[in-house]
This record gives C-alpha cells, structure tokens and sequence, in this order.
C-alpha cells in the first residue's frame, strides 16, 4: 500500500512534471494556415491541488480528492505586459462552471493557473452557471469579460429539470483579480456568445451578438449579430442584424457564434468564430474564420469557405464530442497570432499562425459557392493552375528539380 507521505509526493511530482512539460509543434500537421501543438495547453489536471485535495492528513488520512475537476476549456485570452493570460472555463465535478486565470510567458507552455478562481459577484438574479469568457481590453481602458449566465427556465413544465435559459453576463476589471459586476444585457430574444468589439464604432460600443429562440435550439435566430449600445452600465440592445448568417449544407448550418475579439489589421477587422452543423452523431462544431470592414466592422469583406480547425484525432473525444470551439485569440508584437480553442468541452489549446498568414487565408481561400457542381468548378481551376505551374500533375516531380 501506497504511503500517505508516498502519495503526496507522487502528487505534487506528478502535477508539476504536467505544468512545466515542454510543448512542441505537431509535425504530422500540414495544412499550413496555423500549427497544431503536440499537447493541449490546460487540463482539468492543471487545476492546483490545493482546489482539489484536502491536505490535512487528520481529516483527508487517505489524501483523497474532495472536490474534483473535469474539464478546462473554452477559454478567453489576452496579453497583459507581455504575458498570456487565460480565463478558463474550469468545469468542477459537480458541473458547476466557474472562471479561473491560468499564466504563461509563452502561450504556449507553463500555463499554471493563479492561486485562487475568480470570484465573480453575482447580480440580483443569481446564475445557476457561467462560462465562455470572452475578455476585451476596450479602448474605454476597462477589461471586459462577456459570458454566458444560465439559469433554470422559469417557464419550464413542472418535472422539467433540463430546460434553460442563456443571458449575456457583463463584468469589467482592472486587473483579472478584482470583478465588478454590472447588469446583464437586455436584449429581446436569448443570447450566448456575445462578445465585445475592442473599439468605439461611431461613438458607441459595439457587440456581436448570437441571437437564440431557445437555449441550444436558435430557432429563428442562429447567425453573428451586432448592435450598438450607449453603454455598459446599462446594456441595453435595441437593432439588432446579422451580419454572418447561418446557412444550409455548411459548417454553420445550424448555428454560429463570434469566437474572440476580432483582431484590428491593416486590410479589416479579423475574426476567428464558431459553426455549428447536423450530422447523424449529433451536433459538430468547427472554427472559421472571415475578414470585415475596419470602419464598418458589421461588413464582412472576405469569407473563405469552410472551417479553420476542426477536431483531429484524440480532440474528437470529451465530455461533448467532436466539438472545436474558440472564444480567445491574441495578436502578439510580432504579428504572431495565437488562437485559444478548445477541444470536446473539455480541454484548452493553442494554434500559432501569423497576421499575415490569416489575412492571405481569409483574402485568397475561395468563397464556399454553396453546390457540389460550383465546388468541382473552383477545384478543376486550382488543379489546372498547377498543372501549368508543375509541368504536369504529379508534384514528385518536383522534388527532383529541389534536390
Ligand atoms: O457544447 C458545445 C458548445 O455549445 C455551446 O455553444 P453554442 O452556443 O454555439 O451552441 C456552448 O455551451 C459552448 O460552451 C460549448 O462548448
């Protein structure tokens, strides 16, 4: 039998020897848009001890763990004096979401979470769940953190102990410590996935918005919308358009969500969102990515078709399968672009690409023209351009004229 003394440094080895591992990139990867990285970049086994264990061997003689964790996903991100932060969705064994800052020079590795969660003040109608962070440094000077609060539908049939209803929760910091809470967001219909556009829009704040008839059900709604608001204080949308609809036989085809805030570059805003579409094993969820106006950002310029990072290999399997959903992405000094995605609801990772690489991405990928015959048309065009490039159609030819 394991010692107790034994046990605790298996522990504290075990867990330190995950939040100081090197990761290196996938080299099995080649799409080329972005790198895949060989190991997500937080788990629920991230989670400090000391929020799990009891270490008072009196009370905890088997040192067994009290409150567990299982999931660390869909977080928001920002760089805050040239460190990565991210608001993690850290989901406990009781389902319970709740926020958590996790910290890493790199992005890449080292993320170790700070040494308490978030404690976010509830509003006069307590929120039964939150999550989906997303954090926006506002040209206004606050750090806005936009998420999802479900409660328990007040208008469900008694014995209904599943129906909800999603409301975007508003906070705002100075420092990712200290929260203040301000009302909810009125708008007419439900909401998640509402985020924060980083800068004033004709004077006012804009948000992208997801309206939703039901909780995951978006019925009539379902596409990106946007609104422009007076103010935070009091959040109030009145029009309200879609500006990236959702559309049959896509990866969007049942319904899509604005991932983090867009990214100012010198062609239009740069956006990185979620699509949603049906399939026999239920809902998959992708990433895209599209291009919008700098001075009109609700005007999508470019829209490449298809999705950006789907789920690969191992990122299929969770807590809700075959589900790749953003909500954060960083534009470093460098023009490094680091995009947060998470995989089956349940853990945290990195795909690293450039400005650049997005912007001839979202620029040159050839809009989805919707019919298989169109799609045939535009891939006889590439193979043909080839052909002429190569001298034939078999690039091993190619590697001959490399050596
Ligand atoms: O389970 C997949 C995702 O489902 C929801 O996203 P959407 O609102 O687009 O359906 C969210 O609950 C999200 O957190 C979750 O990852």
């Amino acid at each position: 039998m394991t010692t107790y003394r034994q046990r605790l440094k298996d522990l504290i080895k075990r867990h330190e020897a995950l939040i100081t591992r090197k990761n290196t990139v996938d080299a099995t990867w080649d799409g080329g848009v972005f790198e895949r990285f060989v190991n997500p970049v937080v788990t629920a086994e991230h989670a400090p001890l000391t929020w799990r264990f009891d270490f008072d061997q009196k009370r905890n003689p088997h040192l067994l763990e009290r409150l567990g964790v299982g999931a660390a996903f869909n977080p928001g991100a920002i760089e805050i004096d040239g460190k990565i932060l991210l608001m993690v969705r850290v989901e406990g064994a009781d389902r319970k979401s709740f926020f958590a800052v996790a910290e890493s020079k790199n992005g890449i590795d080292n993320f170790r979470f700070w040494d308490e969660p978030v404690v976010l003040p509830e509003t006069k109608d307590p929120a039964t769940n939150v999550y989906d962070m997303r954090l926006v440094k506002h040209a206004d000077g606050w750090i806005y953190g936009i998420f999802c609060a479900e409660r328990k539908d007040p208008k469900a049939p008694k014995g209904d102990t599943s129906s909800a209803t999603a409301t975007a929760g508003i906070a705002r910091s100075r420092d990712l410590v200290t929260w203040e809470r301000l009302p909810d967001l009125k708008t007419r219909s439900q909401q998640r996935n509402v985020c924060l556009h980083p800068e004033f829009v004709n004077g006012k704040y804009m948000l992208y918005t997801r309206p939703q008839d039901g909780f995951i059900d978006t019925g009539s709604g379902g596409g990106i919308g946007w609104a422009l608001i007076d103010s935070m204080e009091k959040a109030v949308v009145g029009d309200e358009a879609i500006m990236d609809p959702k559309i049959y036989h896509t990866m969007k085809e049942v319904k899509n969500g604005q991932g983090g805030a867009p990214l100012r570059t010198k062609d239009g805003w740069l956006h990185v969102a979620h699509g949603v579409r049906g399939c026999a094993a239920g809902l998959r969820y992708t990433t895209y990515a599209f291009l919008s106006d700098l001075k009109e950002p609700w005007k999508v310029t470019h829209r490449p078709s298809g999705h950006l990072i789907a789920p690969r290999g191992d990122e299929r399997i969770g807590d809700v399968s075959n589900v790749i959903f953003t909500n954060g992405l960083v534009q470093r000094k460098d023009g490094t672009v680091l995009i947060y995605y998470a995989s089956s609801d349940t853990r945290s990772h990195v795909a690293r690409t450039t400005v650049d690489k997005l912007l001839d991405y979202v620029k040159n990928t050839p809009e989805d023209p919707y019919r298989t015959y169109e799609c045939v048309q535009q891939r006889i065009e590439l193979i043909r351009r080839n052909r002429k490039v190569l001298g034939g159609d078999d690039p091993r030819k190619l590697l001959k004229k490399l050596k």
